[in-house]
């Protein structure tokens, strides 16, 4: 794809589902080779996942950081400390999250509500104020690049046991739709993409590690892989520039909302 070819993709939470699947699929997008920063608190996970990236697509140029979305001096000082080469990002994928618990309101638990607040919210934030000025200065101040602000149904559609992972993608798709707003005049796109049930990591990061339990959302429902939701990020960035996809909502064929599930029995 000659539209992505050697752009600078820097990709929060690359060291699994979502975020790791897009980072190969701008990869096989771009056979002639784009540059990937790929973040992450696991990096030894994130360097495995360059290593099978480097060997599929010779290409392309990875570079795994551990960053940490929710420590906002790591996220400061970030691009600053990038090699040269990968400091100019064309292409912020904020795709870092989490859930934790399925709490409601009187047992939510201080440190699930704190930790998912600082990444999902605090962290895109801080991930958009570190990248945006360089974007704002190409193009002779007309400014270039995309923002990708992966946010949920659960930001469109509050469940109960949701109410603080809901409440994070609320307010993912609240800064989302101002960003765009604000960037008007500039020739930023910024991008939503909010996906249904997709079999990651997710469930079991919400139930501490509970397998069988994380199993259990996706019995009897055949949810999307991380790969659907990443062609989807990368169909968004790859078009025309004058064409910002600016809102998508993705299901799964059984799924209608956040909790309507149809279940094979
Ligand atoms: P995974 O648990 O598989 O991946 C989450 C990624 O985020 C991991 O790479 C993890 O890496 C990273 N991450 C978590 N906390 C931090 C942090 N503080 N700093 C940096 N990276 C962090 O889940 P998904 O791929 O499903 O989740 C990706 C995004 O998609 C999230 O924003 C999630 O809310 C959203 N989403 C998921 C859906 C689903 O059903 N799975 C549906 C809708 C939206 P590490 O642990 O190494 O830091
Ligand atoms: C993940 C989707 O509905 O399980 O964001 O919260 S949901």
């Amino acid at each position: 794809d000659k539209r992505l070819q050697g752009k600078t993709i820097l990709i929060t939470g690359a060291s699994s589902g979502i975020g790791r699947s897009t980072a190969f699929e701008f990869a096989r997008a771009a056979p002639g080779g784009v540059k990937l920063v790929l973040t992450a608190r696991r990096v030894d996970v994130l360097k495995q996942v360059a290593a099978d990236l480097t060997a599929q697509f010779p290409n392309t140029k990875i570079l795994p950081v551990q960053l940490d979305v929710s420590n906002s001096a790591s996220v400061r000082g970030f691009v600053d400390s990038l090699p040269a080469e990968f400091q100019e990002i064309d292409v912020l994928i904020n795709n870092a999250g989490l859930v934790r618990g399925v709490d409601k309101a009187p047992a939510i638990k201080e440190e699930d509500l704190d930790v998912m607040f600082a990444t999902n919210v605090h962290g895109l934030i801080h991930m958009t104020q570190a990248v945006l000025p360089r974007m704002l200065a190409r193009n002779d101040g007309a400014g270039a690049g995309d923002i990708v602000n992966i946010g949920s149904i659960a930001g469109r559609e509050p469940y109960v046991g949701g109410g603080i992972y809901c409440a994070t993608k609320a307010a993912v798709r609240s800064f989302t739709e101002s960003l765009r707003k604000e960037l008007i005049a500039t020739r930023v796109r910024v991008i939503g993409v909010d996906p249904g049930q997709v079999e990651t990591e997710f469930s079991i990061v919400r139930f501490y590690g509970d397998k069988s339990k994380a199993d259990a959302v996706y019995a009897g429902c055949d949810p999307l892989t991380p790969d659907d939701v990443a062609e989807s990020i990368v169909f968004a960035v790859g078009r025309r520039e004058n064409v910002v996809v600016a809102d998508t909502l993705l299901f799964p064929n059984h799924q209608a909302s956040a909790t309507i599930m149809h279940r094979k029995s």
